[in-house]
């Protein structure tokens, strides 16, 4: 198991040093963000991000996220291209020692909150989810900003790209993210570079759109109908584990054993409701999930890939980015490392 940990580039507030500083920390999960959804990635970028990760003698060997174009999960006529110049970016973070690539297939938005700066009886602040506020809104008119929202769409362009979805359905996403697949792993093989689709989060339909990779179905589906150690997950344990049907420790044992876990994002959250919770810090007793038995399969089950605490709380007054901060995550970090020595000692 490796150790990492995300961050945003020279924009991050976090510097590269202060990551090194965390205990074990063997890279960090990085991407270059400002080459738009459906663009190559040139060579000299990578590199040059890879030089500067590497002067601070951290690694830069998984990426989070090489977006996926709308047009890909819509299916629509343009896709041949944009998954060419996807296969392109993937060669390039071969060449750049790049062993896992992150990324999602939720339609228009990414992940969801209702409430970016929850606050705790601690005085700390979380990212909460509610439903009843969720299912308030209309993203075609509301004003608002949230994590995932990609604010690169004006509110014409947001409508419009909507509307497209109205003819698909999950049977339809689903065997667009198949025809994605069908083309990049071949290219993943050869340029040895695993693909880790990130869980829906939540895992279930928002506003109407499809969601595919949100229980063992969908990933079920996802793995077999291309059946390559490169077509893998990652395995978010607060994405999935927000919907109580979703048994996290089975799913890490049953997705390790079988080779498909290239990357886990650890994070722990509260039940506050029906599909509604907060997030917590991130020891078991914190929150609603067993990470000692999220770990204790991951281990048992031989995962070796890489690991990284995912959303922290703010505390000791930080303003981070949200979910991004520098010390929930580095105590998380801390957490499970020591769960996982923990565990590779007593079993
Ligand atoms: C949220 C992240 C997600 C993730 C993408 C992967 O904090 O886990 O935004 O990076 O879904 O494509």
């Amino acid at each position: 198991m490796k150790m990492t940990f995300r961050w945003y580039g020279e924009k991050d507030p976090n510097s590269l040093e202060y990551i090194r500083q965390i205990p074990l920390m063997s890279g960090v999960v990085t991407a270059i963000y400002d080459v738009p959804a459906g663009q190559v990635w040139p060579q000299e970028r990578i590199d040059a991000l890879k030089a500067t990760v590497n002067a601070m003698n951290l690694e830069m060997e998984v990426i989070e996220s090489v977006p996926v174009h709308e047009d890909i999960k819509l299916g629509a006529p343009t896709r041949d291209k944009l998954i060419e110049n996807y296969c392109t970016t993937i060669r390039h973070l071969g060449k750049a020692g790049v062993k896992v690539v992150c990324y999602n297939f939720m339609p228009v938005f990414d992940w969801m909150r209702s409430d970016l700066k929850q606050r705790m009886p601690d005085g700390s602040t979380c990212l909460a989810y509610d439903q009843k506020t969720v299912d308030m809104l209309d993203p075609a008119i509301s004003d608002l900003s949230l994590p995932g929202w990609d604010e690169s769409y004006t509110r014409e362009q947001l409508r419009d790209l909507l509307k497209q979805y109205d003819s698909i359905n999950e049977k339809k996403l689903m065997d667009n993210l198949i025809y994605f697949l069908s083309k990049v792993i071949p290219v993943c093989e050869e340029s040895n570079v695993k693909m880790a689709i990130h869980p829906d989060d939540p895992p279930w339909s928002l506003f109407g759109l499809p969601r595919i990779i949100s229980d063992e179905n969908g990933v079920d589906e996802m793995l077999s109908r291309v059946n390559s150690p490169y077509n893998g997950l990652t395995l978010c344990s607060g994405s999935f584990g927000c919907h109580p049907k979703n048994d996290i420790p089975r799913l890490a044992a049953k997705y390790a054993k079988a080779g498909r876990i290239h990357f886990v994002h650890a994070r722990n959250i509260k039940f506050t409701g029906e599909n509604s919770f907060h997030e917590s810090a991130h020891p078991t007793s914190c929150g609603s999930l067993d990470m000692y038995g999220i770990l204790k399969a991951l281990y048992e089950n031989g995962f070796d890939g890489y690991i990284r605490p995912d959303h922290g709380r703010n505390i000791w007054c930080e303003d981070g980015r949200p979910g991004y901060g520098l010390f929930d995550r580095a105590l998380g970090a801390m957490y499970l490392t020591g769960l996982w020595e923990g565990i590779s000692k007593t079993i």
